[in-house]
Order: C-alpha cells, then structure tokens, then sequence
C-alpha cells in the first residue's frame, strides 16, 4: 500500500501562494496538534523560509498538551514563534494579533518612523484540515471562510481584514509531491488530511494506527478496547459480528480510525 496524494490543485495553490509571498509580511504555518511534525510540508517550509512564522498548533483541544508543549518550543526562533490554539474557540484571537505584530515589528516600525500606519499581511499555510479556515474566521470574529471536517473545503485563496492594521488570506491545504516517508502519510491520514478514498485498505491502516497508539499511550487503549488490541479483539469487544463465528474486523478498523479522529479514545499526539 503507497500512500500518495498530490491533484492538481494543490500543485495551482503552491504555485498561488509562491506568487503572493512576495507581498507577504508574516507567514502563519497551521499545524495539527495531533501530527504537528508530520503537518509540515517540506515543500511550503521552502517557499516560507526567508519570512517570520508563526507556528500555530492548532486543534490543541483534541491533542496531548504537554507532548505538544515540548515539541513547540522547538519553533521559537529570531524570526519565528509559536502558539497552541484551539480556533473552534474565541480565546486566542488577541494573542495570534499581538504575535504577528511582534513578528512584523521592523515594517511597523519603518513605516512608523515616516508617519504611516501600515498593513500587515498574512498568508494561512498548512496541510488540509488543519483548521486554517477555522482560524481566519476565529480571527475576522466572522463566518467569511468555509470550513468541514475533510480534505479539500477551501477552494480559492481569499483575503479577509482582521482588526485595523492585518489581513490576512486563506489558502486551501497542501500536500506535496511525494509522501515518501510513508509513516509520515498514513499520519495525514489519521488526522484527516488525506482523504480516506486514496486508500484501500483500512484494515492495514487501523493496525498501524493501533501500534502507534500503543507505544504511547497504552492505557487510553486498553481503556477503550480492553486487553486484546487486534481488530479481532476490539470486534469481539464491541460486538462486531460479520457472519456466523466470525468478527467484523473492516467494521474495528473503522471504528478505530473514526474514535481517533473524533478524540474518542483520548487526547493523542503521534508527532
Ligand atoms: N476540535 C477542534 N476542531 C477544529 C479546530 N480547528 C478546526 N477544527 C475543525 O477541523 C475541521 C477542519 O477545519 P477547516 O478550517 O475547514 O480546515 P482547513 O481545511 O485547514 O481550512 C472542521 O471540522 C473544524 O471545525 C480546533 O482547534 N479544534
Ligand atoms: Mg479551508
């Protein structure tokens, strides 16, 4: 099983937000908290390596806080900086305002000098469902942006005012042109970045899923699931019955992909 990913258009949105960049004062790079070091895309570290970053662990709230914690504080640099978020909430507009402030200081500053007020701009990078129009409407205070829980809700690239001095554009999520780190790609697909349909089998994946869970977190399992952790297992426990004597382990491996997705099993970060 080789999991791949990359339509067209997100090879036309690589290309969009490579010719927008030059206008761009902060980048701010959506990370999902549950895979937040496999959410980032080599190919828009690129593009974004010469602008300020603002590192956003989103979807905090589904993830284990203290893993994320330790990771992030990796992403505080000169010319970066990072912050958990939970966009579904309004909490953290004020905060994501003043870092981007921060992180465009010398343009605030320059143009302050000759007496002008100017205009921050910001580009929303990151994977698909990450939450990046989940954010740009937590931070317009406004449903301007259209969000769902799956790959490919935002289309077009759209710029929005956010408070009196930022704008700030959403742009649809992006994969890149080759997963070759595999392990990497079935985590996107955990989280909900890949589309399910790339993949056939389930079955392999909830496996793995199973295994990744269990070298961190094996008493959220068990919690869950009981003792046996085969699909087979976890059938037998919730009474997945496929014919007579035999256990429904397509119905397992679902069920275990979709209690991850939806923080059923509890609050997890694979890395
Ligand atoms: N629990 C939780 N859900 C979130 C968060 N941010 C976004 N979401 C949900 O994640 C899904 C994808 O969000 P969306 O903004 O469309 O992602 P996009 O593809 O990156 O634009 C939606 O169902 C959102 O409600 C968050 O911080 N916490
Ligand atoms: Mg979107």
């Amino acid at each position: 099983m080789k999991i791949n990913w990359f339509p067209g258009h997100m090879k036309k949105t690589m290309a969009e937000i490579r010719s927008k960049l030059a206008n761009i004062d902060v980048v701010i790079y959506l990370l999902d908290s549950r895979a937040p070091i496999s959410s980032i895309n080599p190919s828009l570290s690129k593009l974004s390596q010469n602008k300020p970053v603002l590192y956003v662990f989103n979807k905090v709230d589904l993830a284990d806080e203290n893993r994320v914690k330790t990771l992030a504080k990796a992403y505080k640099g000169e010319n970066s900086d990072y912050i958990l978020m939970n966009s579904t909430l309004s909490g953290g507009a004020k905060t994501i305002k003043q870092k981007i402030n921060a992180l465009a200081k010398e343009k605030i500053e320059r143009f302050a000098k000759k007496g002008i007020k100017t205009v921050i701009r910001a580009i929303v990078i990151g994977v698909p469902n990450s939450g990046k129009s989940t954010l740009v409407n937590n931070l317009c205070g406004k449903a301007k942006a259209v969000t769902g829980n799956r790959a490919g809700v935002t289309k077009m690239t759209q710029w929005v005012s956010i408070g009196d001095n930022i704008e700030i554009c959403d742009t649809p999520g992006t994969l890149y042109p080759n997963l070759e780190d595999q392990e990497v790609a079935k985590k996107l697909l955990f989280i909900g970045s890949i589309k399910d349909e790339v993949v056939a089998d389930n079955v392999e994946l909830a496996e793995e899923l199973v295994k990744l869970i269990n070298e961190k977190y094996p008493a959220l399992l068990n919690a869950r699931y009981g003792d046996d952790l085969t699909l087979e297992g976890i059938a037998k426990k919730r009474g997945f019955i496929a014919g007579k004597g035999e256990y429904d382990v397509e119905r397992s491996a679902s069920a275990v992909i979709d209690d991850f997705r939806k923080c059923r099993i509890g609050k997890i970060t694979l890395d």
